[in-house]
């Protein structure tokens, strides 16, 4: 028996773990005690991934439609004779609609950086993914204030400000231990959650918060923490820019006012700023649960703002500019972003009004980036730009602004992906050209022309630093060899590209070639560097900016954003009611609303949309849970476990009351990315994709989105639920899936 030292992608935490492996076959995977960066991390989804490896419904062999879109009816075909089907039909869309019609997607566990390559090198400015309403979206703001998203210093902090994110044994387990070292250390703990989460319950305060309303919070912060004189003072001086102006915009966020607009109580939002301010060393680690509202930007901005004012940015303790790893060629530069011209960078879709998200703000800040970290086209976190998703499927379905006609999607259950997946669908059915890279025959799949199936992540290397976000690179054996004819990301990218004409810019045959190329700079082969430990972290080093300056149009901490006063947006931070709220919709809408909901509370066995075919997983979790507070279930007439739908003016979704104590009496807590593996495939039932998706209740027009990123809402608006006729109830779903075939004949 050997034991392998893996990257575990079960989730995009990205843990490295071990696995046993005898004769060829995994038969544990478990902790790896010593690993330097995310030792004992292991979660369910991680120790049982073998479940999924060796699954029954695993895709095996390329797969072309014969049939119609959706029909289900497939030719079992080589790899050679699918790559040269999708070439011929890419070269003669891009021949006919231009290289923009072509939209590629990668999710958030496999590699974005040769998609990006592709893409660039095809001459399409239409990247997007899932991420664009997670990480995706949170690098521009930060940029924008001081040029970089920094990486919280986990290891010295002493004080932690948990904005909704929540990370658990089960969830994220790396970072859910380096936080469990910070509190055993005695780092302050405070937790803004309108739900009692698990850190809630650990926490030195807990704020329970109007969801959707963190940026006003945010500003109530700023508020005391400037008029109590409780910010650094000679920081401020010398490296900000707008200070004066930001002071009299938070004059108007007193506690008062914030405490109506969060229902927090205003001795909280004072006593929490005071804690903040003053406790030492503070990090305000990212969160997602921002990155999924109409006022993302503003929340963003708003914790930039005060890791600058609280002299928390380059510290120890605080959040640390990581820049690039020296050791290796980065991400960003396997991107080759300046080979796509300027006339294609502008026709990215959505890049008209969401310039924050665009090739437009990444120019402008272009010298600047390159000034302090010596690199241009700085794409930290695959974020640089992407398109709007929303305007992709009108392309997609209208032809406007101009056609878009082929979906590569990578890693990517893209039509559960996003909001409003009527939308989307509309889209996919327009398309000429759909290809799927997979593991399972997810909806999106189904909707397919090609299907290649993929190994998964413990059939292939791994080398990663969170996509240049920080600096600590790590390296990952596989555990096995990968069954039948699954390939991985780089072999589908790389034999496609150079039946594209791209060779010259793949001379790496495999992954492996490509990750020895990447290492170069260190001096090392990638089995070196993985025989070696596999880590690479070099020493981090403080407070740059005191030689380098801000990577900013000003060199300085951008408290008043120039950039985004040249395109027309708010320049200071800003609380703007999200439409159709308690607060901003009509009385008729209220009253029909009565609710307000948010979607995520991602404890489940499942990492997003993934996992609900895994016998072992799906019995922790066999439904979609509708989370609400005891009384309010009473309230309105529910038990434990009725089969409710939960509607929006959007659209409903059907999902299980679960009563819990934890949650808010007046937030529903809407599960995230539900589809059934065990329902008919293909049209019309998709597998149930219609059902219990979020993404059926929410919409993504522009009044739903932030102005400057075009993120679209996924909490704090209204909603109403209601009984399922008896009949229909359990007609559905059901826990039991092993009964029923997994793909219909
Ligand atoms: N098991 C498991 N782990 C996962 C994932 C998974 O799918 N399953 N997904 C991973 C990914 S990609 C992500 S992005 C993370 C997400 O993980 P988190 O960042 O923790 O986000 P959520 O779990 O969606 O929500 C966390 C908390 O935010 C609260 N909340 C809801 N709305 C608001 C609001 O408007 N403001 C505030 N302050 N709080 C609010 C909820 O009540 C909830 O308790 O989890 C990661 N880890
Ligand atoms: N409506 C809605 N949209 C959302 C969210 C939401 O809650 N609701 N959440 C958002 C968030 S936080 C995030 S991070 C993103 C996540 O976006 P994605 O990462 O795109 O999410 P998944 O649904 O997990 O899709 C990944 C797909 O990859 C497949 N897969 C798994 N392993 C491999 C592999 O090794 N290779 C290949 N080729 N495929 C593999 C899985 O079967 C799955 O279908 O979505 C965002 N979008
Ligand atoms: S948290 Fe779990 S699923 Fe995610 S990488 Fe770590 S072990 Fe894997
Ligand atoms: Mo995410």
């Amino acid at each position: 028996m050997e034991t392998k030292r893996v990257s575990c992608k079960a989730c995009d935490i990205m843990c490295n773990v071990l696995a046993d492996v005898d004769d060829g076959r995994i038969v544990r995977i478990h902790r790896d005690p010593n690993h330097p960066v995310t030792p004992q991390a292991l979660c369910n989804k991680g120790s049982l991934f073998s479940d999924t490896v060796y699954h029954k419904d695993r895709l095996m062999y390329p797969l072309k439609r014969v049939g119609e879109r959706g029909e289900g009816k497939w030719e079992q075909v080589s790899w050679e004779e699918a790559l040269d089907g999708v070439a011929v039909a890419l070269k003669g869309i891009v021949a006919k609609h231009g290289p923009e019609s072509v939209m590629t997607t990668a999710g958030a566990i496999v590699p974005i950086d040769i998609v990006r390559r592709f893409t660039n090198l095809l001459g399409s400015p239409n990247f997007t993914m899932g991420a664009y309403v997670c990480l995706g979206n949170t690098t521009g703001p930060n940029k924008a204030t001081y040029g970089w998203m920094p990486f919280p210093d986990w290891w010295r902090t002493k004080c932690i400000v948990l904005m909704g994110h929540d990370p658990q044994p089960n969830k994220w387990t790396s970072e859910f231990l380096w936080l469990r070292e910070a509190l055993k250390r005695g780092a302050k703990l405070i937790v803004v959650d309108p739900r009692v989460n698990f850190h809630a319950k650990r926490a030195d305060m807990h704020l329970r918060i109007r969801p959707g309303t963190d940026s006003a919070l945010m500003l109530g912060w700023i508020h005391v923490i400037i008029n109590e004189g409780l910010y650094d003072k000679a920081f401020v001086e010398k490296y900000t820019h707008g200070f004066e102006e930001l002071k009299s915009r938070v004059q108007e966020y007193t506690p008062e006012k914030v405490s109506e607009l969060t229902w927090i109580p205003a001795e909280q939002i004072v006593a929490s700023a005071r804690m903040y301010a003053t406790s030492g060393p503070a990090i305000i680690p990212w969160t997602p649960v921002t990155d999924k509202h109409a006022n993302s930007t503003h929340s963003i901005r708003c914790y930039a703002i005060l890791r600058a004012i609280c002299g928390n940015l380059d510290v120890p303790g605080g959040e640390i500019f990581m820049h690039f790893n020296p050791n290796v060629v980065v991400e960003n530069e396997v991107h080759l972003t300046h080979m796509l011209s300027k006339e294609q960078m502008d026709k990215q879709l959505g890049q008209d009004r969401f310039k924050v998200l665009s090739y437009d703000m990444w120019r402008e800040l272009d010298p600047h980036t390159e000034r302090v970290m010596g690199k241009k086209w700085a794409n930290q976190i695959a974020s640089g730009s992407l398109a709007h998703p929303a305007d992709v499927w009108t392309a997609m379905e209208t032809g406007q602004p101009y056609p878009v006609k082929a979906l590569l999607a990578v890693g990517a259950n893209t039509l559960g992906g996003y909001t409003n997946i009527e939308h989307i669908f509309k889209g996919l059915m327009n398309c000429d050209l759909i290809v799927a890279h997979e593991i399972f025959m997810t909806p999106t799949a189904q909707l397919a022309d090609y299907v290649f199936p993929s190994t998964t992540w413990a059939e292939k290397y791994s080398l990663h630093n969170h996509w240049d976000w920080h600096n600590i690179l790590m390296a990952g054996d596989k555990a096995v060899d990968a069954p039948a004819e699954c390939r991985d990301e780089y072999h589908f990218w790389r034999e496609l590209a150079v039946r594209m004409g791209q060779e010259a810019h793949w001379p790496w045959k495999t992954s492996k070639e490509f990750f020895d190329w990447r290492l170069e700079p260190m001096g090392k082969t990638f089995d070196e560097f993985l025989a070696a430990g596999g880590v690479d972290f070099p020493d981090p080093q403080f407070k740059k900016y005191e030689k380098v300056g801000f990577g900013t149009p000003t060199g300085k901490v951008e408290l008043y954003s120039t950039l985004f006063e040249k395109y027309g947006y708010d320049p200071l931070p800003a609380y703007v009611e999200q439409a159709c709220t308690s607060v901003s919709a009509s009385e008729e809408i209220k009253k029909e609303y009565p609710l307000t909901f948010f979607v995520g509370g991602r404890s489940e066995p499942y990492f997003q949309s993934q996992g609900r075919q895994i016998h072992s997983l799906r019995s922790l979790c066999p439904d979609p849970a509708i989370e609400l507070y005891p009384e309010t279930a009473y309230d309105l007439g529910f038990e434990d476990g009725d089969w409710v739908y939960l509607e929006t003016p959007q659209g409903r979704i059907k999902g299980k009351i679960r009563m819990s104590d934890d949650a808010h009496p007046n937030v529903v807590r809407v599960p995230y990315m539900w589809w059934f593996p065990e329902q008919q495939a293909y049209l019309p039932n998709l597998s149930g994709q219609f059902q219990s998706h979020d993404g059926m209740i929410l919409p993504d027009s522009d009044e739903f989105a932030d102005r400057e990123q075009g993120v679209p809402t996924m909490g704090g608006l209204l909603c109403k639920i209601y009984r399922v006729p008896a009949d229909e109830a359990r007609s559905n779903t059901s826990g039991i899936i092993d009964e029923v075939p997994m793909v219909a004949k």
